[in-house]
């Protein structure tokens, strides 16, 4: 049985950066003790994209906010939950995090997979980089009948870990991969199809080459399924209401970009850019978003232009 922190310091990552992902483990194991326990009701209050929060987001939120802050390594820290990114002392190091602290939590009510997602960065400036500039390190959770932890490290790959019976997270998958073509589709926004021809005739030939769909509603399990099977692309194309999408470049878009670029695939906007080339212009930027099977994700984004 190979913990994460040991597996972290054999594969050569420094004390902060595991100190710090310790920390995002730790609120990982509260949030999904409070999800089992925890009152899923409205809490009258909306978030920053002016969307309701559950009682469990804002939960989520200030368990993530006080283990960061106890870390004392996270200078800069931005949630999907905040209007704004906030400054803490960090006298251990100097990163930022920016997180999504339940995401999907639509799904809550409907007893399916949800997930945390985080990004880490160096420095305490994020406006006016990129991902591919100043992200050091991604790390998701899967909330679901088990509870999975994958963590990938700049240069390192990506690596998956599981919660055991006496709250550790222990090494299941030393390498995730995903391969250039695949047999499965995860097409997001299907009502951009009303609006964008071009959108219905790829997802019309994903079906017409009889793939599989693997679509939950929850990004963190519909990209999770990619890394688990090793294969497969996850959609969320802008439609007319909304010229962005609905995916935010810091909380989701870029932290699954790492993840998934450590994995051998890819991950492009909707005209090409590799989302990880996205400038960074405001905390709560969207972006749509092309992901997973390296070939997939090209040809559709050649068949969309
Ligand atoms: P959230 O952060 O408010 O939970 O929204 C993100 C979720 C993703 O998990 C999922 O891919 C997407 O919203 C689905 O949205 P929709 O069903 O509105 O198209
Ligand atoms: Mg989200």
């Amino acid at each position: 049985m190979i913990s994460f922190n040991h597996f972290l310091r054999e594969k050569g990552v420094s004390n902060e950066l595991r100190s710090l992902l310790y920390h995002i483990s730790r609120s990982v194991k509260y949030i999904n003790f409070s999800l089992r326990a925890g009152n899923t009701g409205k809490n009258q209050s909306q978030n920053a994209s002016g969307e309701d929060q559950l009682k469990l987001d804002v939960m989520a939120d200030s368990i993530i906010m006080d283990e960061l802050k106890k870390s004392e390594l996270a200078a800069l820290v931005i949630s999907e939950e905040q209007d704004k990114a906030l400054n803490f002392p960090a006298p251990r190091g100097t990163f930022s995090v920016s997180y999504d602290p339940l995401d999907g939590s639509s799904l809550v009510d409907a007893n399916l997979a949800i997930g945390s997602i985080f990004g880490i960065w160096e420095g305490d400036q994020l406006m006016g980089t990129t991902g591919r500039k100043k992200m050091i390190a991604s790390c998701y959770a899967v909330y679901g009948p088990r509870v999975i932890f994958v963590i990938a490290v700049k240069g390192k790959g990506a690596h998956q870990f599981e919660l055991n019976d006496v709250g550790e997270f222990i090494l299941v998958e030393e390498t995730l991969h995903i391969e250039p073509d695949s047999k499965y589709f995860s097409p997001g926004n299907l009502r951009a199809t009303a609006g964008n021809e071009k959108y219905l005739a790829l997802v019309q030939s994903w079906i017409a080459e009889k793939r599989t769909l693997r679509y939950s509603g929850g990004m963190v399990p519909d990209i999770h399924h990619i890394l688990s099977k090793s294969e497969g692309i996850f959609s969320y194309p802008r439609d007319q209401k909304h010229e962005h999408g609905k995916l935010r470049l810091l909380f989701e878009c870029a932290p699954f970009s790492l993840v998934a670029e450590e994995a051998g695939g890819t991950s492009l906007d909707q005209e090409g850019t590799p989302v990880l080339d996205i400038e960074i212009t405001d905390p709560h930027q969207r972006t749509p978003i092309f992901i997973g099977s390296k070939n997939d994700v090209e040809k559709s984004i050649a068949t969309l232009q």
